[in-house]
């Protein structure tokens, strides 16, 4: 069996120390349980930054993966990480143009760190390979593999949205950055919607077309693009919520709840969760109903993150000033409205957290999936779930359906599904519940990776008899290999 070589920007391998998880962020938490059971190495910056670059690589194992991780200079963190990744892609794509900063030094900072990945990451690379790119951060990093000579199959997840392509435009050197795509022998999105904003792109852009084996072709060359909704690692999560921690956790916020409902919003610092509306939806729901104040409470946990980036300070800066102005609007000597908490929390705690709340407020302005959403649906009590509100604009919001579905730009929509949430009957949460867990559970991170790394192991060479068959229609494919039924298992045998 060929090894699996993930490439991730940052690489957190799971900590037992911290819950079994590393930092905070989804993308993180979702590569720690794909490795679990793959033989093979995780690859990326080690977080650290040293006067010069040397492309020192540094093994570690750790809870069975292997781990190269590499320093980068200050100039890099600052112009790739910082700049490129953080102020021009990530806002770009989640339809921020007004904080996108087109700065030359970044797209070059940008480039030149792909290619020290690249040629620090290559001597790693054995002939039967093959390599799992992540992400934004890294999109020229085919290429440049590619360059050095590198034959093998290399697949790219994106996590975050594919912007319209009325977006992608404003970008400078947008043609080359989808060119560089095209270096992957299989690109995958979240969601529909974003592989057809990248098709769409595709083909009024650059006039690419999609041959009979639903390759897409452009640049002169060919490459496979399909949807693999990312999960959670459902049953784990549903087991470490009757541990002792999440137990504990559980208790303590029950306890500090007494007499009133528990909404929760978890989610990173960032302006892509749409928490301002969020704030300003439950502000409307006290001024809507004066009965319930006294009634409900929000914890909104939202861990610090990218706090060197302007646009995040801002926002750390207005949501102080909101969340002041709302508790002393509605606070009561024994009450507070809102419970707001800026730091990170064991896996097992957060379960405990997600298990006592009545509801969780999900409402991302864009969100590639937005595992949250997952996390608090596999850690409720089958016999008294709690209810899910989630935006529309979250990738998660295809498939969970019977979660109750608002426009997070709308006071109104979040005040109603706070109102109906929480006065919801339990036949009615268990309904809703069991169809969401269904598709949590059969959709799952496992799920995610196998049907990635098939479809990445599985496209045959021209004349190659011996390759296994080749992925359908990919729209077809796409639908059929992210799901965990006897014919998906069949696909990927
Ligand atoms: P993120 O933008 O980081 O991920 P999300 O998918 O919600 O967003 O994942 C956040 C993760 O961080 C969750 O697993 C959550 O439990 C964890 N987390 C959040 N707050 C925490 C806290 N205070 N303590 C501990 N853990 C915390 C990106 C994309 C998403 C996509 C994921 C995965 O932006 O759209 O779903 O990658 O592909």
């Amino acid at each position: 069996m060929s090894r699996l070589i993930v490439v991730s920007n940052r690489v957190n391998p799971p900590n037992p120390a911290e819950g079994g998880e590393g930092s905070v962020g989804g993308l993180a938490m979702a590569l720690a349980a794909a490795l679990r059971e793959y033989s093979g190495i995780w690859f990326g910056w080690s977080g650290k930054t040293i006067p010069e670059f040397t492309g020192q690589l540094n093994m570690q194992r750790i809870e069975g993966v292997t781990v190269a991780t590499v320093d980068l200079e200050e100039t890099d963190y600052q112009e790739y990480y910082n700049g490129y990744a953080n102020k021009t892609l990530w806002p770009l794509f989640h339809y921020r143009v007004d904080l996108t900063a087109y700065d030359r030094s970044f797209g070059e900072g940008y480039e030149r760190v792909n290619k020290r990945f690249a040629e620090t990451l290559l001597p790693l690379i054995e002939p039967d390979d093959i390599v799992w790119v992540h992400d934004y951060h890294l999109i020229p990093l085919a290429k440049e593999l590619r360059r050095m000579g590198v034959k093998n199959r290399i697949g790219f997840f994106l996590h975050i949205p594919w912007p319209a392509h009325q977006l992608v435009v404003t970008l400078p050197r947008h043609r080359q950055l989808v060119e560089a795509l095209f270096d992957y022998d299989l690109i995958g999105f979240q969601t529909e919607e974003s592989l057809q904003a990248f098709e769409g792109y595709v083909y009024s852009e650059v006039h690419g077309t999609k041959n009979a084996r639903g390759e897409l072709e452009a640049f002169g060359r060919r490459a496979q693009a399909a949807a693999f909704p990312i999960g959670v690692d459902a049953d784990d999560f549903a087991s470490i919520v009757k541990g002792e921690t999440a137990r504990k956790t559980y208790d303590r916020m029950m306890a500090h709840s007494v007499f009133r409902k528990m909404v929760v919003g978890v989610d990173r610092l960032d302006y892509s969760k749409g928490l301002e509306e969020r704030l300003i939806g439950f502000e409307r729901f006290l001024h809507d109903h004066p009965d319930m104040v006294r009634e409900v409470m929000l914890l909104q946990i939202a861990p610090l993150s990218r706090d060197e980036v302007e646009a995040y300070q801002d926002l750390r800066g207005r949501l102080d000033g909101l969340i002041g102005r709302i508790n002393g609007a509605y606070a009561e000597m024994d009450s507070t409205p809102i419970r707001y908490v800026n730091r990170s929390y064991r896996r097992d705690e957060l379960a405990g957290v997600y298990r006592a709340a009545k509801a969780a407020l999900v409402t991302p302005l864009r969100d590639g999936m937005n595992l949250v959403a997952k996390e608090y649906v596999a850690a409720q009590d089958p016999e008294d779930p709690g209810v899910l509100i989630l935006s529309r604009f979250a990738g998660a919001a295809r498939q969970m359906k019977d979660a109750l579905i608002i426009n997070p730009n709308s006071p109104e929509e979040i005040s109603d599904a706070l109102e109906r949430a929480l006065s919801m009957d339990v036949s009615e949460r268990k309904r809703r519940w069991e169809a969401l867990f269904d598709n949590v559970q059969r959709e799952d991170v496992t799920a995610w990776r196998d049907n990635f790394v098939t479809a990445l192991r599985g496209r045959p060479e021209a004349g190659d008899e011996e390759a296994p068959a080749p992925v359908r229609s990919l729209d077809v494919a796409s639908k059929v290999l992210r799901a965990k039924t006897p014919e998906a298992k069949a696909m990927r045998a």
